[in-house]
């Protein structure tokens, strides 16, 4: 993957066999709000205008009313310092600046401790419909919303306590773990009066993400079992094969509630399930047609 060397990041990208992959930095850093080019603001308002379009009838609701409630700018990048004090009243957490990926545990210590990292730069103009990395739009507009919601947001604290477990247990329960965050946080659907609706950030931040996981034939969408999510694998170079669908973020809070270590054991000794199967016992909501899915690249 070639790395637009123009990216204003400070994060080392190593050049390997696999090409340029990003060398984690665990730094904290200021916002630096000035710094922000005409064009920054410009990206960020082209992108919330976007989205704002086509998300009323396919985000949660929650997600709509919590991005108001906060009242982020959508015509300039908004500023941490204005965001902190609403959000940190609402449920404690609040948003600290970061290069861009951190390594697995110290980005579960800083969920544990209601912190969310937010990526400080912005994707550049010929960027806006996709990455390969999380960058300001996708964790400020995708991921801070739903920390308002205190139910969601103990659920992210209680994920990012296990993430910390997880990390002294040992790679197959991580594997684990990463799933669940990637078919809730990232790529997750809720139940809702009208139908379904996305809360989840990778699809809320996407505009063909946005449609797609609504709208396609192609997609499963499943009910939301925290095992079955645990055992399947998923994708991160296309649209995701599977959806799972929760009725409420209450859901997702109980379930991190027994200790997850019996159940990483269990699983295991099981096989994973590829992206796009239907297990017997699913609640299915739609079983997909597959139209247009890659055989291989599942992760
Ligand atoms: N780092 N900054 C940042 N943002 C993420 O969303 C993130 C991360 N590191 C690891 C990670 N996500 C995933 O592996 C989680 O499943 C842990
Ligand atoms: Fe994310």
């Amino acid at each position: 993957m070639e790395v637009a060397m123009d990216t204003p990041r400070r994060v080392e990208h190593q050049l390997t066999d696999k090409g340029y992959v990003p060398v984690y930095t665990t730094a904290v850093v200021e916002q630096p709000w000035g710094e922000y080019t005409a064009s920054d603001h410009e990206v960020w308002a082209t992108l919330f205008k976007r989205q704002r379009e086509i998300l009323p009838g396919r985000a949660s609701s929650e997600f709509l009313a919590q991005q108001e409630a906060m009242g982020m700018a959508s015509d300039q990048i908004p500023k941490f310092d204005d965001l902190n004090p609403v959000l940190r009243k609402a449920t404690g957490w609040e948003l600290i600046g970061v290069e861009g990926l951190l390594p697995e545990l110290t980005f579960f210590e800083h969920l544990a401790n209601r912190r969310f990292p937010v990526t400080w730069w912005i994707r550049k103009p010929d960027q806006l419909d996709y990455l390969s990395e999380p960058d300001l739009f996708h964790d400020l507009f995708g991921h801070v919303p739903l920390l308002m919601n205190p139910v969601f947001a103990d659920y992210m604290a209680a994920y990012g306590r296990g993430g910390v477990k997880a990390h002294g247990i040992g790679q197959d329960a991580l594997v684990n773990l990463t799933r669940l965050y990637w078919y809730t946080v990232e790529f997750g659907l809720i139940r809702e009066k009208q139908g379904l609706r996305i809360y989840g950030s990778g699809i809320v931040s996407s505009k063909g993400e946005s449609i797609h996981c609504l709208e396609s034939k192609a997609p499963n969408r499943i009910g939301f079992d925290l095992e079955r999510i645990m055992r399947t694998r998923y994708r991160i170079d296309t649209f995701q094969k599977t959806y799972f669908v929760i009725d409420s973020y209450e859901q997702l809070m109980e379930a991190t509630g027994p200790d997850f270590s019996p159940i990483y054991e269990k699983l295991a000794a099981l096989p994973s399930f590829p992206a796009g199967s239907v297990q017997d016992g699913d609640q299915v909501f739609n079983r997909g047609t597959g139209e247009g899915w890659l055989d291989d690249g599942d992760v």
